[in-house]
């Protein structure tokens, strides 16, 4: 059965790669660093490294709104067939940022909004160069996958989250553009851009009572020790489970409150505020 439904992040078009050359560009990535920022946000395995970034500085791992365009860091020159291909299809003047994003092993990211520390945020693309049926994405109440060579505007500014939970790596490269120009502009190559407003969805079982029943059991067991493992068995029922990414929050305060632990109650609040925002 097709689902089709419209979502604020949805699939803009393609990049055709050389098999060979994709393969020996993951080779690659087996040996360099990950950068240690926003791991506040990853939940297991959930990392990223920035091939180009404001001044081209490795070290620094963070986003940044700035006027100019990206330089190619250490590591963004090991990577020559991704970065040939990038300057390629898109206009590298309004490139900020390329990075790869990876997760695995049931690594995944924290449901939040992006760009909340900035003015405006950025048009954020990703492409995936290694995924598997079980590499997934959600967007609030639905769950999608992306597919190797497709191209994705990723809208950060609604509640979303990503892991992988089979045996594959996700890896992606995500690419931060000046969000003050239109879309189509930033490809070079049009032929690259094709936008497919509709999005095939995952279909999910139903969060019966079963699972509300054992999730809100929690109460007997969460405390300081176990707290991270409990935002991450929680955060990753939303990926099979038809829930919104951001009822973890809600969950988790709930939890809390049953177990009269104030102290991981105001934490929850405090992680509600930071993820997502106040709205
Ligand atoms: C960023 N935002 O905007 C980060 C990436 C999630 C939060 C990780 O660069
Ligand atoms: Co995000």
């Amino acid at each position: 059965m097709l689902n089709k439904v419209e979502l604020k992040s949805h699939q803009i078009g393609t990049v055709k790669f050389n098999n060979e050359y994709l393969n020996n560009e993951l080779k690659k990535l087996h040996g360099i660093p990950f950068h240690t920022v926003y791991s506040e946000y990853a939940l297991g395995t959930w990392r990223t490294s920035c091939l180009a970034n404001k001044n081209g500085s490795f070290d620094d791992g963070l986003s940044y709104e700035y006027s100019g365009v990206a330089q190619i860091t250490g590591v963004g020159e090991q990577f020559a067939y991704f970065i040939s291909l990038i300057k390629k299809t898109f206009h590298w003047e309004y490139i900020k940022s390329i990075r790869f994003f990876s997760s695995k092993n049931n690594g995944m990211i924290i449901p939040h909004r992006d760009y909340l520390e900035f003015k405006k945020g950025f048009t954020r693309l990703h492409i995936p160069i290694q995924t598997d049926p079980l590499c997934l994405n959600s967007e609030q109440n639905f769950i999608y996958h992306m597919k190797v060579g497709e191209i994705w505007l990723l809208e950060g500014r609604v509640p979303h989250s990503a892991g992988s939970f089979g045996v594959t790596e996700k890896l992606s490269i995500v690419i931060d553009f000046d969000p003050d120009c239109n879309l189509s502009f930033l490809f070079k190559d049009k032929q690259c851009y094709n936008p497919q407003r509709n999005t095939e969805i995952v279909i999910r079982k139903k969060f019966d009572n079963h699972c509300n029943d054992s999730m809100r059991r929690l109460h007997k067991k969460i405390n300081n020790d176990n707290f991270n493992e409990i935002v991450r068995y929680l955060t990753k029922i939303h990926f099979f489970r038809d829930v919104k990414c951001t009822e973890i929050f809600n969950w988790l305060e709930e939890i809390c409150d049953r177990a009269e632990n104030n102290l991981l109650k105001s934490h929850s609040i405090t992680m509600r505020k930071y993820f997502i925002g106040e709205d």
